[in-house]
């Protein structure tokens, strides 16, 4: 079994053996030394208030991490949090026992730690996040940038924009809000996310309702709205204090410098908790070319629906000098936050955080999608159905009924190809994420389609999604809904391959 060595092992195998001082060439040369990423706490001003947050910072001061085509992952993560912290990087296919989850092998790193990864990336625009303590919520999110030659070849401006829903509540006030429950047992189930199946777990649903049928006319903290055929959905469990693009608000939004008639490819990264947008390019056009970092056939419009954890790669051609807002809108009430790509001694103009109320997202881009690198066409091994449910009160939210970590694994031999049929049996939309793995999306509500390949789908209301993938990546994968509140109670099991031991 492979595991994530620390520099201080490697460097005591390497002496032992001899070899340090004839390491080969090559690899000295793709990484000359490890890429460090510290993981460390800051001050953020939001609304005029300073905020702690967490953050990941990059060798190059920035949060996160850039590799240039061909370069290694190898990363040291130096946790100066001042607490404990483990980071997965979302959407990477490394070992299992470098994913950042916290599965029995592979605990929380301690703080004063150094804990170094690698392995291969794959190309494309992902991210990191901290997999310990809801402290994604507080920022333990970053970009994960990997170049490839072709990116490169076609010369254009590089746009990151990372999204993030705010508060200035901690993760657990915000969970014993929504459990109506005390912070401590907040806390206390929050950690139940960090126990595996088939150990001595506790209990993560306050009486669950097996099943998970969501009642009508359930009261939300949000706001419900009418989706398709009339019913009635909910959208936004957790009420934010602010929407961040880049870490800022629109008060004082990150003014991007591009040229006149500039070629630039947007990477967009919703790395909100509990939050999903629309991406609005106002009167710029745009061809989404890349889902979850894996390439598309290029469709063209200028608004995009952008789900917890995913991304999108856009690339606009500017018309003309000027200022040119790139606007995320929160599904539901008129909230949002944005950037602005602005030619030298353009106005900027001002942009209010508020605007109209927008739709809930929906699949009809995820319905348009087709993958540029589809799966081979083969019939399944296995084919299951998972039944997502749950419901606001009590606020407990399930797959197949179960709550991690009282789950039953789903049990995988390498090799196989897999098809999952997730069916959406709550008022909530669940953008699900499996990792180690990219999976191709192949029917949407009963529609085959030769959709997108990505780690992440969105299942809407009362919706059924259904995708394929190789069972090629050997280990302990963690299936959950990327809503933070959704995943931390209960809404996560287990792809497990036969032959690893627990
Ligand atoms: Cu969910």
């Amino acid at each position: 079994m492979s595991k994530p060595y620390s520099r201080r092992d490697f460097l005591g195998a390497a002496l032992a053996a001899g070899v340090l001082p004839i390491l080969p060439g090559s690899v000295r040369a793709a990484s000359p030394v490890p890429n460090r990423l510290v993981a460390r706490t800051r001050v953020l001003e939001v609304n005029g208030r300073p905020a702690k947050v967490f953050g990941l910072i990059g060798p190059d001061g920035r949060p996160g991490i850039r590799l240039a085509p061909g370069e290694r992952f190898r990363v040291e993560l130096v946790n100066q949090a001042g607490t404990r912290t483990i980071v997965h990087w979302h959407g990477q296919l490394p070992p299992w026992t470098q994913d950042g989850f916290p599965w029995p092998q592979t605990p929380p790193i301690g703080n004063g730690a150094v804990q170094a990864y690698d392995y291969a990336p794959i190309p494309g625009t992902y991210w990191m996040h901290s997999h310990h303590d809801m402290q994604e919520q507080s920022l333990m999110t970053a970009p994960l940038i990997v170049h490839d030659v072709a990116e490169l070849r076609e010369d254009r401006q590089e746009v990151v924009l990372m999204l993030h829903d705010f508060t200035f509540r901690t993760p657990d006030e915000v969970l014993a809000g929504l459990t109506g429950t005390s912070v401590a047992a907040a806390r206390a189930q929050a950690q139940t996310a960090e126990e595996a199946p088939g150990r001595k777990g506790g209990s993560n649903a306050p009486e669950p309702r097996m099943g998970g049928m969501a009642a009508d006319g359930i009261v939300m903290p949000g706001m419900a709205m009418s989706g398709p055929g009339g019913t009635r959905m909910n959208l936004n469990d957790v009420q934010y204090d602010a929407f961040l693009a880049n870490e800022r608000t629109l008060a004082d939004p990150e003014i991007v410098r591009v040229e006149r008639g500039g070629r630039v490819r947007l990477r967009i990264i919703n790395g909100a908790s509990s939050s999903q947008f629309w991406v609005d390019l106002g009167e710029l056009v745009g061809r989404v070319v890349a889902t979850d970092g894996h390439p598309v056939h290029p469709v063209a419009g200028s608004r995009f629906p952008i789900a917890m954890a995913q991304r999108l790669d856009i690339l606009i051609d500017l018309p003309r000098a000027g200022a040119f807002p790139i606007l995320a809108r929160l599904e539901g009430p008129g909230r949002q936050t944005g950037i602005v790509l602005a030619t030298a001694g353009a106005r900027i103009p001002r942009i209010a955080d508020s605007a109209q109320a927008a739709p809930p997202l929906d699949n009809s881009l995820e319905a348009r999608l087709t993958a540029v690198e589809p799966l081979p066409p083969r019939r399944a091994d296995i084919a299951r159905t998972i039944a997502l449910g749950g419901g606001m009160k009590p606020y407990a939210w399930s797959m197949n009924g179960e709550y991690w970590p009282q789950v039953t694994p789903l049990m995988l031999g390498k090799g196989q190809r897999v098809e999952i049929d997730l069916v959406n049996r709550s008022m909530m939309a669940h953008p699900i994420h499996l990792h180690g793995h990219a999976f191709q999306v192949i029917a949407i509500d009963g529609r085959p389609i030769q959709g997108a390949v990505r780690d992440t789908v969105l299942v809407t209301p009362m919706g059924r999604v259904r995708f394929a993938f190789d069972a090629d990546n050997p280990g302990r994968w963690a299936f959950h809904c990327h809503n933070l509140y959704h995943m931390v109670t209960g809404m996560m099991t287990e792809f497990r391959y036969e032959g690893i031991s627990t």
